[in-house]
């Protein structure tokens, strides 16, 4: 079947199926699609929510009437056909006031309309019902260092996070709010680039445990490195607040490609691992149709992003039920419980009795943990002959 419920969790961002196909070479191949027929459409393939930056729903420069009648017929589309707004966020990027950074411009101007508009973005993801408020740093960077702000752009970023969290309290609106790391694109370099970047930075915030990550395939693809690895990292210090899924070549310019359009196993392994671990949050698509594409390829697109999502998931089943793959497994990680005992704790008595142990090194070097074999099992079963 693999057709997706509300009870999966999927959602989308207007931004993304309602991505109208420019790019910085080409204009736009697509009709812009209004905020609620997106609603209906998602509805319509089994979606459970959709998310957005202010922006998307209300343009920079909408009167408030404008604004009011946007979020009202937002509204009744979402009540209408049964869709959640579980995630916000501000768009500090598009605009041309944003070109040299939002909270970490050097300019104190622009880093107060920062913090403005974005409590006026809370402001509307709680009256939509947002729990989760994420900030993604897109012009947070520079392409030439000679401006000599990289500490202190740390530090207004910092204090605009405490400040927006003191904010959140003071409204009681109670967000988490989730950072997403990306390496460049659209700056040179752009602060905090990786979802390790962000962890080290939440400890020294204020209010630490208010703050998690929202990371994403593309960005640590992007950065070389190993989604899932840094996924496991997230979720081993608390903060895997919300994800951002999608697929990316490495080495290239952001393509927000399709779930699993492009490294199936790495993806395997990352549903997996959110399976594995009881992952409840939004399984949130942050990616678009090509540019080739017609509005049917969009629907066609956002369905495969969901429908790859549930046969990976089936296929994680399917592999921790697998005999062999298990016996391969288990032969991979070695239990000693004696030695265990020792290594768990420190202890004066279990640090000297590990001194005094002697260790078969040259067994330990020639042992073949079998993971050619395990891997292969799992190419085999990730390609449907077993
Ligand atoms: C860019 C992104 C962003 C963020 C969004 C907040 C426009 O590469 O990933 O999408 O995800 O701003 O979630
Ligand atoms: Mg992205
Ligand atoms: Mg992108
Ligand atoms: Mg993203």
């Amino acid at each position: 079947s693999y057709t997706p419920t509300p009870a999966d969790k999927f959602t989308f961002g207007l931004w993304t199926v309602g991505n109208p196909g420019r790019d910085p070479f080409g204009e736009p191949t697509r009709q812009p699609l209004s905020a609620p027929s997106i609603v209906e459409r998602l509805a319509g393939l089994g979606a459970y929510g959709v998310n957005l930056h202010d922006n998307d729903l209300v343009p920079i420069d909408a009167a408030a009437a404008e604004r009011d009648r946007l979020v009202r017929e937002f509204k009744q589309a979402l009540s209408d056909h049964g869709l959640v707004v579980p995630m916000a966020t501000t768009n500090l990027f598009t605009d041309p006031a944003f070109k040299d950074g939002a909270f970490t411009s050097a300019d104190a101007r622009v880093r107060a309309y920062a913090l403005h508009k974005t409590m006026l973005s809370m402001d509307l993801g709680h009256e939509l019902g947002a729990q989760t408020y994420v900030f993604w740093g897109g012009r947070e960077g520079t392409e030439v260092d000679a401006g000599g702000k990289l500490l202190d752009a740390l530090s207004w970023f910092r204090d605009s996070l405490n400040f927006l969290a003191e904010y959140s309290r003071s409204q009681g609106y109670n967000y988490r709010f989730a950072l997403e790391p990306k390496p460049n694109e659209p700056r040179g370099d752009i602060f905090l680039p990786t979802v390790g970047s962000a962890l080290g930075f939440i400890a020294t915030l204020d209010q630490p445990d208010l703050f998690g990550l929202n990371p994403e395939f593309a960005h640590e693809t992007m950065a070389g490195l190993s989604f899932p690895h840094a996924v496991a990292q997230v979720i081993d210090a608390g903060k895997l607040f919300h994800i951002d899924l999608n697929d990316q070549k490495p080495g290239r310019f952001d393509q927000d490609l399709r779930f699993g359009a492009e490294n199936l196993k790495t993806a395997f392994f990352l549903v997996k691992l959110l399976e594995d671990t009881g992952y409840d949050g939004p399984r949130h698509f942050d990616a678009h149709a090509l540019r080739t594409e017609d509005e049917g390829g969009v629907w066609a697109f956002a369905r495969g992003c969901m429908r790859t999502y549930l046969i990976l998931r089936e296929k994680a089943r399917q592999w921790g039920e697998d005999a062999e793959i298990q016996a391969a497994l288990a032969a991979y990680r070695v239990e000693d419980e004696e030695l265990q005992g020792l290594t768990g704790k420190f202890s004066p008595e279990n640090a000297r009795a590990l001194k005094r142990r002697s260790f078969d090194r040259e067994m330990l070097g020639r042992r073949g943990p079998g993971l050619e074999q395990l891997d292969q099992l799992t190419v085999e079963l990730l390609l449907g002959v077993r």
